[in-house]
């Protein structure tokens, strides 16, 4: 896999692999870029900024953005095959969770480029006649995306997207873990005439490669990341040299919470979807289940069967319910928060382990679906982001304790709540500090809404207008009447 920079495919001698986690074979070896590389994205984005594109109206975007989305759609089955290559996870779930809305994202920001409110003001002057101040939006510049390993088209195009609908350039980094969708983007932005130097994209790591060489280059005026917390935090450093506008969507321990009111079953379902949704690896996994006392014992109890009923199989089995985690790494921290919890003092209700296969699967990064109880709330496995098929599920009683165990926590991303109480709900919605707060349904997602996180969880709001105005900046223009 190649870098595409300056409209074009570029190789380097530096190499790295491309593991698919289901049975440990490389699959594909990925050109890592050099900061000379980087530095010659950076000089063809600018560019790009001054030529065609920059002189191209919104309506010449929206076509473009369009023909990506429609391009994406004819190659539906190669985007499918290299997310599965990547990741591993259950064809089903790419082909109606990744692949749709990595196209869908592009056709949703054409979109909303068209209904980009600009302001306009009346001014009352001194001398009676007035000025008239309005708003136009111009692009940021050049913008870094920097996307992680876990949605990987759907969050690298949540940026992307918007990025040039909103008229910037862009230099693209997927994760090392999944460099093959974006690669494939790149080669439909070449097949569907996306002028040279505004969608560029270079493979590698963080600390001491492409990530790092992106956040510190002076020619880059904007970054926007997903990822760890932590990573957020070092590439706030970075980009402080020459201030660059960020916007960080991180981590997340989000909660759950299940009232005894709620439709059992239907809290049941929508709860292990929650937790075990990719493996886990999702932001906006549950990872702290709250019960309210009187259902604790069931729930926990309907939840386990529901864990032990996952079929962790090849992604192109049909039965497949769960893949297996990114990585043998990622398995090994997993597989490490397992055994802090028994260390911790935890009842593992179920899992804890790694599945055995008896087959080349032994060779990949699966884990199995974990339930933990018994807990206490200041416990590191209840604090800190584990990123698996792991929950903690703990009793409460009544609305105030469950609103303070939710909100003690250093991350802020998503809330569910389980209960048939709208009232209740909607008191709870606004007192739980979570960017955002899905009452009896998870990851329902509609696209013009803002999403983002609080706390750890993030700076900064994307999604709909929100985003496009990140990648904007307005001028103001005041014109004496
Ligand atoms: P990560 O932070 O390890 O890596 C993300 C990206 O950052 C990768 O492309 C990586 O190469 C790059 N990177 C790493 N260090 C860097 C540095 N110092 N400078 C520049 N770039 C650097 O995250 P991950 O492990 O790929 O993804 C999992 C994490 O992402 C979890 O914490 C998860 O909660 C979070 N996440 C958050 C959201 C959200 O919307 N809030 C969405 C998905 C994932
Ligand atoms: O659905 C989305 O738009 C979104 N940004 C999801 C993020 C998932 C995190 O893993």
């Amino acid at each position: 896999m190649r870098n595409y920079v300056d409209g074009a495919f570029v190789a380097t001698d530096a190499r790295f692999p491309d593991v698919d986690p289901v049975d440990g074979h490389v699959h594909a070896e990925v050109c890592e870029a050099d900061a000379a590389l980087v530095d010659r994205a950076v000089a063809a984005a600018r560019a790009a900024l001054r030529g065609p594109w920059g002189r191209m109206g919104s309506e010449g975007r929206i076509a473009l953005l369009r023909r990506v989305a429609d391009r994406m759609e004819a190659r539906f089955d190669d985007f499918l095959r290299a997310e599965i290559a990547d990741t591993g996870k259950p064809e089903s779930l790419a082909r109606a969770i990744d692949v749709p809305r990595g196209i869908a994202n592009f056709r949703i920001f054409a979109d909303l480029l068209r209904g980009m409110p600009e302001e306009t003001f009346h001014t009352e002057t001194p001398d009676g006649q007035g000025a008239l101040s309005y708003t136009v939006h111009k692009p940021l510049g050049v913008v870094g995306v920097i996307a992680p390993w876990n949605l990987p088209l759907l969050l690298l195009s949540w940026k992307v997207a918007p990025a040039l609908a909103a008229g910037n350039t862009v230099i693209a980094k997927p994760s090392e873990e999944t460099p093959a969708t974006a690669t494939l983007l790149a080669e439909v932005m070449d097949e569907v005439g996306m002028p040279p130097g505004v969608f560029n994209l270079v493979h590698g790591f963080g600390p001491g490669s492409a990530g790092e060489f992106l956040t510190t280059h002076r020619g880059i005026d904007a970054i926007t990341f997903t990822g760890e917390s932590a990573t957020g935090s070092a590439i706030m450093r970075a980009a402080a040299a020459n201030v660059k506008a960020l916007s960080f969507e991180l981590g997340g321990k989000n909660a759950g919470i299940v009232f005894a009111d709620a439709d059992f079953d239907a809290a049941v379902e929508g709860t292990a979807r929650s937790v075990f949704a990719n493996c886990g690896q999702v932001c906006l996994c549950t990872e702290r289940v709250y019960v309210e006392r009187p259902i604790f014992e069931r729930f926990v109890a309907a939840l386990k069967a529901r864990a032990e009923a996952l079929v962790l199989a090849r992604p192109d089995d049909p039965a497949a319910t769960m893949g297996p985690l990114i990585s043998r790494a990622h398995r090994d921290k997993v597989l490490s928060y397992y055994r802090l919890a028994r260390e911790e003092g935890a009842t593992v209700v179920t899992g804890g382990g790694i599945p055995h296969f008896g087959d080349d699967r032994d060779n990949g990064a699966y884990v199995q679906p974990t339930i933990l109880t018994g807990l206490g709330e200041q416990a590191r496995c209840v604090r800190e982001e584990i990123f698996g098929p792991v929950c903690h599920v703990a009793p409460f009683d009544g609305e105030d304790e469950v609103l303070a165990m939710a909100n003690d926590s250093e991350y802020g991303l998503a809330a569910a709540l389980w209960t048939r109480d709208l009232s209740r709900a909607h008191r709870l919605g606004r007192r739980l500090e979570a960017g955002i707060v899905w009452v009896n349904c998870w990851f329902l997602r509609d696209l013009r809404t803002p999403f983002g996180g609080v706390k750890l969880s993030g700076i900064g709001r994307e999604g709909g207008l929100h985003s496009l105005r990140f990648y904007a900046e307005p001028t103001t223009i005041c014109v004496k009447l």
